[in-house]
């Protein structure tokens, strides 16, 4: 278990082919304590053994820091891992019910998700008017994801985990994600609506080539 972002000591970094750390086998355990040296944010832990088969079957997820004082300020804290599949067994256009083998050595992924689920089983993001919301994004899988979102402009918070001072905030409408990055964006809901959120890459919004809006794309929903 690879802890990302995450400054610990050398022998729990967790890649046991190059550094003295646990190689935890099938039906085995291993109890990781932690101190937290590192300041509050967002990173990811994820397997760093036989990494290509083991990561993009996603074996991995979030690990965030919580700032107790700051987050007072947040009304809605979202975590949106992106990740993408290769399903076997479906034609290129074809979505069928089923339970489906997935191939990790392939560059030609044909599900791609946001927490686990692609649209129109993603989670939409519920807000209230005036509110203030911060969403995570993480990706440790194969390719970029630039992020979009509709409707509103957000502030580009932190970076990796690090928190980027006000400053040096980018205000933004889309943001790239890339293999082993997390950004942190923070909005004000202004703008009532269902707006849609996702990745702009036009394949990346498709459920294996079908033609409704599917894939790695959620909407933000206005309850008042
Ligand atoms: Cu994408």
């Amino acid at each position: 278990m690879h802890w990302h972002g995450l400054d610990i000591p050398n022998v729990m970094d967790g890649v046991p082919d190059v550094e003295p750390s646990p190689n935890i086998e099938p039906n085995s355990y291993f109890d990781y304590h932690f101190k937290i040296v590192n300041p509050p944010g967002t990173h990811m832990y994820h397997t760093h053994h036989i990494t290509a088969t083991q990561e993009m079957m996603g074996l991995g997820g979030a690990f965030i820091i919580l700032n107790p004082y700051e987050d007072n300020f947040i009304n809605h804290d979202h975590f949106i891992m992106l990740q993408e599949f290769k399903v076997k067994g479906l034609e290129m256009g074809e979505v069928k019910k089923g339970t489906y083998d997935i191939d990790p050595h392939t560059h030609d992924f044909n599900f791609f998700t946001m927490n686990g689920r692609c649209l129109p089983y993603t989670t939409p993001l519920t807000v209230r008017y005036n509110e203030n919301v911060r969403i995570r994004l993480g990706n440790i899988m194969h390719d970029a994801h630039p992020i979009h979102i509709h409707g509103h402009q957000f502030l580009v918070t932190a970076s990796d985990g690090n928190t980027i001072p006000y400053n040096s905030q980018l205000i933004k409408n889309t943001i790239n994600v890339a293999s082993g990055e997390t950004w942190d964006i923070q909005f004000k809901a202004h703008n009532t609506g269902i707006w849609p959120f996702h990745c702009h890459i036009p394949h990346h919004m498709s459920n294996n080539m079908t033609n409704p809006t599917g894939g790695m794309f959620t909407t933000i929903v206005y309850k008042n």
